[in-house]
């Protein structure tokens, strides 16, 4: 019997593999992030209260996008069958730029199931009702065509129902549901309705993205990097072009907060696009890339509010002067969550490492690696695409990531009482 942890961590390495193959420059990133990794722990005694080397290096999110709540439903049931939870509401309609998207997390949330394998994927769900966006004319037509697109199998859906039921899978039912889960995520070979994705590009790229053809695809996938400046610096000896930029706070004199991402726009990859006359005839479409990440202490609201202040000021003073820099000044101020634990009779405390997303990250995320912005229709948008819709979609309640934080301080600050 396969347990989930040990699905997801299978499921992780095949994808990973997947991608890979198709995307070589993301092997480059994987090594180039292996080596930071291995001289950042040789030098840097402590370094593991951040992760052990062995988790981190295994350690990836990706990300995918849907078009329908249906879709949301049965990717829910897959990850579900994983021990990957729904995390987290995003909207990215609120970004700037806005995205037609809103979205969640799914990933471990028990600390020790993260320590195992800490796999996540950012999933975002096109917003088609979205006025701004999208004619009700072509509301109606997005909804039809993807009301007739199936992403994953009957065969793969019920493999997963039975992993959720059963907290695993016997072989080679294990292998089956490994297998199917990585290929539903592989792009597509089908041709593409040429003016259908021309039309969607033009009004707004992601929703062509997304609503553009009949298969879904991981859109990246990101290794977790423990020194990103020196990741990027390695990377751009190598002659990759990274976007301009580090997402996320300078580098400063205080532990790493949260997040920091960075990526580089893959090569365009050939598709086979449909004409009306029956030709078909291969497009260079821009839409994998590669991303890299550091990954730093999670904050709590009050943290996380200045941080939110603070987000686009590139000058390490300004964080500095905002944040104490120390874990001691972070803590006392109630600015940052740690666990703690008892050793003879000190007590040890230990930062608690931000295991989800970031909205602003994401739309840049979305903006850089698009071919162009796409425009609005109006400046209305009356959509319902709140947090309860996709957790309707879901079957379960969305978890909060500061209360996940919060329940796992206290419940190490009570294992500390004799
Ligand atoms: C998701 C963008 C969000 C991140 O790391 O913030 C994301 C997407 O491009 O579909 O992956
Ligand atoms: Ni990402």
């Amino acid at each position: 019997m396969l347990e989930k942890w040990q699905l997801r961590s299978r499921f992780a390495a095949e994808l990973s593999r997947m991608y890979g193959n198709e995307v070589p420059a993301y092997n480059t990133l994987v090594d180039v992030t292996l080596q930071v990794n291995r001289d950042y722990t040789a030098t840097r005694p402590g370094s593991e209260r951040w992760g052990t080397l062995g988790r981190i290096s295994a350690e990836r999110h990706g990300a995918i996008r849907l078009g329908t709540l249906g879709e949301l439903r049965d990717v829910a049931t897959i990850f579900g069958a994983l021990g990957m939870s729904a995390v987290g509401f995003y909207d990215l309609r609120l970004t700037d730029p806005p995205v037609p998207v809103v979205s969640t997390a799914f990933r471990p949330t028990d600390p020790g199931e993260l320590a195992l394998n800490p796999f996540r994927v950012f999933t975002s769900v096109l917003t088609t009702g979205d006025k701004r966006f999208f004619t009700a004319d072509l509301q109606r037509r997005i909804a039809a065509y993807l009301g007739t697109r199936s992403l994953f199998s009957p065969d793969l859906l019920r493999l997963a129902a039975a992993a959720q039921r059963d907290n695993g899978l016997p072989e080679p039912q294990a292998t089956h549901f490994v297998d199917a889960a990585t290929r539903a995520f592989r792009l597509g070979t089908e041709p593409i309705d040429a003016p259908w994705y021309r039309e969607l590009a033009h009004i707004s790229p992601v929703s062509a993205d997304i609503a553009g053809q009949r298969s879904t695809h991981l859109n990246h996938l990101t290794p977790r990097v423990l020194d990103i400046d020196d990741l990027y610096r390695r990377m751009t000896e190598r002659g990759i072009t990274m976007i301009d930029r580090i997402q996320g706070p300078p580098r400063w004199g205080g532990p790493p907060l949260l997040l920091r991402q960075t990526s580089f726009r893959a090569l365009a990859e050939n598709r086979p696009f449909r004409e009306p006359d029956g030709s078909v005839h291969d497009v260079p479409v821009r839409v994998r890339f590669g991303e890299v990440e550091a990954r730093g202490i999670a904050l709590t609201r009050k943290g996380r509010e200045i941080y939110d202040a603070l987000i686009s000021s590139p000058d390490t003073a300004v964080w500095e002067d905002a944040f104490p820099s120390t874990e001691d000044g972070l803590a006392d101020a109630d600015l940052a969550y740690f666990t703690y634990r008892r050793d003879g009779s000190r007590i040890i405390r230990e930062p608690i490492v931000y295991e989800d997303f970031l909205p602003a990250s994401a739309a840049g995320i979305f903006a850089s690696n698009l071919d162009s912005p796409g425009g609005f229709v109006s400046d209305a948008d009356s959509a319902d695409y709140g947090q309860d819709r996709l957790e309707g979609a879901i079957g379960h309640p969305i978890l909060d990531p500061f209360e996940l934080y919060r329940t796992q301080q206290d419940a190490s600050r009570e294992r500390t009482h004799p």
